[in-house]
Parts: structure tokens; sequence; C-alpha cells
């Protein structure tokens, strides 16, 4: 009932809904229609009513809901099925779950809160409550050694989503970080499901910070972390950012599905900070340095040592010197 009264609301494009007009759509008496107004007004929405004229939402509460995010939402498939949690130990989980279990291609988990947040390696990503905690499901048709560039056209999708809502100018840190003042605001964890060379799904984890402060991160990321309203110097809405994610998400995959990774490549270098600078990579054979002078066609980071060898670095820790 909730997600038709939304939905009406939507459809109005920010004007009024009679309360005719809703409890028609809704199957409902006005008196029921007023009592599910008086349900939105205690979530947070901010509800104007005006005799003759209906209902009109002024402002969507800061607090996340998968109905908030669809308000609005102007997407054909990703999002379009939500699972929202207000804790859980992580999206990922759940989202191979639901991939497991034939999920749809767009589907999106989002949680408010992570209680075991998961980085590459098995390390820790620290998912305190008013920040972006969520997993996309795929089910591209591309040949396995592919998906890592998902990781790459997702950090595009980001960096557009930040820059139309905020006034910051993010930057990519291959593969995966997203900087803002050369500090960490966004992590990646991309995650596949496949048998032989078949991709059954693939997982796209996103963490975003944006509305905590400096208190809310632990000791060992202060120097490194951000978030988006400490930067911008004011809270910013999570589901704005989301909303415009998935749109960006959704152009730049069909995109990359129809052309392949070249226009995706072309984007992904006019936001890359590392490229062309002087590198340390920390691989899990060894620590490389050198020039990161470019990412090949599949996403892979090329770097030439002092000795002039090329070395195609397909996964590492990247720090610019
Ligand atoms: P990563 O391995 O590149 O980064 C992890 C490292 O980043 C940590 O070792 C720590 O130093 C630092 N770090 C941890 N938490 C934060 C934070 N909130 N902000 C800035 N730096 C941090 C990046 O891995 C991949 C992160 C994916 C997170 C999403 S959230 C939704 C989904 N569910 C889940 O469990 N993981 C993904």
């Amino acid at each position: 009932m909730r997600k038709v009264l939304l939905e009406a609301f939507h459809q109005a494009n920010g004007g009024f809904v009679s309360g005719q007009n809703l409890a028609e759509i809704m199957g409902c008496s006005r008196t029921a229609v007023w009592k599910h107004i008086e349900e939105l007004r205690k979530d947070g929405y901010e509800i104007e009513a005006i005799r003759k004229k209906g209902y009109r939402i002024n402002k969507s509460p800061g607090k996340l809901s998968g109905n908030s995010i669809l308000l609005g939402l102007e997407t054909k498939m990703m999002g379009k099925h939500i699972s929202y949690h207000e804790s859980l130990p992580s999206t990922q989980k759940i989202a191979h779950k639901l991939a497991d279990s034939g999920a749809e291609e767009g589907t999106l988990v989002i949680a408010d809160e992570q209680t075991e947040g998961k980085g590459r390696l098995l390390r820790t990503w620290h998912s305190a409550k008013t920040g972006i905690w969520m997993s996309l499901v795929l089910r591209p048709k591309i040949p396995m050694h592919q998906a890592p560039q998902l990781t790459l056209l997702a950090a595009v999708a980001i960096v557009q989503a930040i820059e139309d809502t905020t006034s910051l100018l993010p930057a990519i840190k291959w593969p995966n970080d997203i900087l803002i003042n050369g500090k960490k605001v966004t992590g990646i964890l991309t995650e596949m499901q496949a048998e032989a060379d078949r991709i059954h799904s693939v997982i796209i984890g996103i963490g975003i910070n944006v509305n905590q402060g400096l208190e809310d991160f632990p000791d060992e990321i202060k120097e490194t972390a951000t978030s988006l309203s400490i930067e911008e110097g004011q809270p910013i809405s999570r589901t704005s950012i989301i909303q415009s994610f998935l749109k960006h998400f959704e152009i730049l995959y069909n995109l990359f599905l129809k052309e392949g990774f070249k226009p995706i490549k072309l984007l992904w270098e006019s936001y890359a900070v590392s490229l062309g600078k002087e590198i340390k990579a920390s691989t899990l054979t060894g620590v490389l340095y050198g020039k990161a002078i470019g990412i090949t066609e599949d996403g892979v980071l090329l770097l030439k040592d002092d000795e002039g060898e090329i070395h195609n670095i397909y996964s590492a820790d990247i720090e610019i010197s």
C-alpha cells in the first residue's frame, strides 16, 4: 500500500495529489489514505496538505528505505528490486544468496549498518550508520576475464553520482578507490559466481562514506578516510546518491554490453589520479616501484619500472609517491 502511495506521489512529479485520487489509486477510503500519510510523516516524510488540492511530498526522509529510493528512481532495471535491512553482517552475503535463488539482474541489497563489512583480501570495511553500504546483482553475458572491468565501470558511475549530488571533485585510484582531497571515500569489492567459463552472477559491493563525522572512523583509518559530508561541510542525501549512481551505472553498463570496455576506459582515465605518476604497487607476490603508464583494454594497470620493463598489474594496493 505504502509503495502504491509513494508511486502516486512520484507520478505527480512533486505536485499535489488529491485525497480522492489517492483513495481511488489505493482502493481504500480517504480516512485510510490519511492514516497512511500519517505513517509516512512518522517515517520522516514532510507532507504538505492543502484543502481542495490534496497532498504533496516536500521532503523525503534522511533515513534510508527501499521505498524512498524507488520514489524518483530513473532506471529500467538497476535497483528496481531492493532488499533493505537496518543492520546486516554484510550486504555481499545476502546478495550472493539472492543471486543463488534467481534474483533478477539489478537487484540491490542495502543496509544502514554492516557489522562485518568486507574489503578486498579479507580486509575489514568499517560500515557505521549514515554511510551507503550496498551490493548490486548483475548477470552479464561476458567472458570471465572481463568481469574486473565492472569494478572500473562502477567507479566511474560513483564519481558521476558524487559530482551530480555535491560540489566535490572525486578522483579514482586504480582499481577501486575513490578519493576526495587524497582521502578514501569509497571502496568497491567485485565478486563473481561462475562455473567453467560461464558467469552466473557478478556482485558489486560498494561502500560510500556519506554522513560520517571524523569521530565515526576508527583510529586506524582516521588519517586516510573521509566522508562526503566532511568534505562538503553539510549533510548529503544518501537517497540522491544511490538514485544517481543507479542511473549512471545503468547507462554505462548498457554501453559496456553493447560496445565493450573502450568507452568506459576513456571515462575512467579522465578521472584517474594514478596515471603518469610514480607509484608503489603491493601485489600478493611482492612490491613493485615504477610509473603507472596506463591501463590496458582489459583494465589491467601497466607499470614501467626503472629498467624500462613493463609489468601488468592485475591486483594490488597502490600508493602514489
Ligand atoms: P579495500 O581492501 O580496497 O579497502 C579496505 C581497507 O580500506 C581497509 O583495510 C582499511 O584500511 C580501509 N577502510 C576500511 N573501512 C573504510 C572506510 N569506511 N572508509 C575508508 N577506508 C576504509 C574496499 O576494500 C572494498 C570495500 C567494499 C565495501 C562494500 S560495503 C557493501 C558491500 N558489503 C561488504 O561487506 N563489502 C562491500
